[in-house]
């Protein structure tokens, strides 16, 4: 692998962006390399979770822009550019993003995809598209819209600002910040915690979460009851409650 570092600790898988010279910037190689090692672990069921971080001064300065400069829109279309990031977005094992520095453009996005974000006090957001010309591609005005509303959505997208990890704490696009030498650490630390648990239970409460972004209220709910209903097929659900009631921790095996 060229731009990636990959680190296994039990069940938890953690991806290091590695393209120091440019930033992380997220070319088609790098999202080819990150697919081939997350689908399969996706697979496997020893996998509880994956982190995915960058370096301790930036996660991701974006897309490549060097790569796609040349581009025309026939070529973009042709290529469906940046479709397959959907892939890693509709990975089922929880991902958490560790971010230091910079996560702008395609960077902020990939944070977006992933269900936790524990940014460091360096860590900085936006969506810079407009002064290249262009507007977010790969999910950006649509999942910021959702996460974070359409004022404060608009207000980074058409001015390009940035905004520190504060107000990225505060509007909701970030999980936790904590100072920028406990990024790894708490993410590992949160990782751990959720790989133990059992994966049909971990995997059904991604979907209902995801689920209240895509759906209205009446069927979301409706949704997340059959949801529940289904878990009670599961031996992680006797085993929980049963460990419950005997005072004992549980010992979940994700059937
Ligand atoms: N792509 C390629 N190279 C990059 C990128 C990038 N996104 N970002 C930085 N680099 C390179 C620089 O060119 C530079 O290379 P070199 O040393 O050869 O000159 C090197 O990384 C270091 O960068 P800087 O010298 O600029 O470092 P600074 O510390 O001065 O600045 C910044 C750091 C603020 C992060 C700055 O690099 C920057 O603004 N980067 C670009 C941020 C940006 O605009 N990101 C959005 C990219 S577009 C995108 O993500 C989605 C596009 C959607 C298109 C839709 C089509 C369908």
């Amino acid at each position: 692998m060229n731009h990636l570092k990959v680190e296994r600790d039990g069940r938890v898988v953690t991806v290091r962006l590695h393209r120091p010279h440019v930033l992380n910037a997220l070319s088609g190689e790098l999202l080819t390399e990150l697919l081939g090692v997350l689908r399969p672990l996706d697979a496997d069921p020893e996998t509880g979770c994956f982190v995915v971080t960058g370096s301790e001064k930036v996660f991701a300065a974006g897309a490549d822009i060097k790569e796609m400069a040349g581009k025309s829109a026939v070529d973009m279309m042709a290529e469906d550019y940046f479709a397959p990031w959907e892939k890693f977005a509709d990975l089922r094992t929880p991902k958490i993003a560790a971010v230091n520095g910079p996560a702008l453009g395609g960077g902020c996005e990939l944070a977006m995809m992933c269900d936790l974000v524990v940014a460091g006090e360096s860590a900085v957001f936006g969506q810079p598209e407009i002064r290249l010309g262009v507007i977010p591609g790969i999910g950006g005005t649509q999942r910021l819209t959702r996460l974070i509303g359409r004022a404060k959505a608009l207000d980074l997208i058409l001015t390009g600002r940035t905004m520190d990890a504060r107000e990225a704490g505060s509007c909701g696009l970030v999980s936790r910040v904590v100072p920028d030498d406990r990024v790894l650490p708490e993410a590992l630390d949160a990782a751990a915690t959720i790989a133990a648990y059992g994966r049909p239970a971990v995997r059904a409460a991604r979907e209902c979460v995801d689920m209240a972004l895509e759906t209205g209220l009446r069927d979301g709910i409706r949704f997340e009851r059959r949801v529940f209903h289904a878990l009670f097929a599961t031996a992680d659900q006797r085993e929980g409650m049963t460990a419950f009631l005997e005072k004992r921790p549980p010992r979940f095996d994700g059937s």
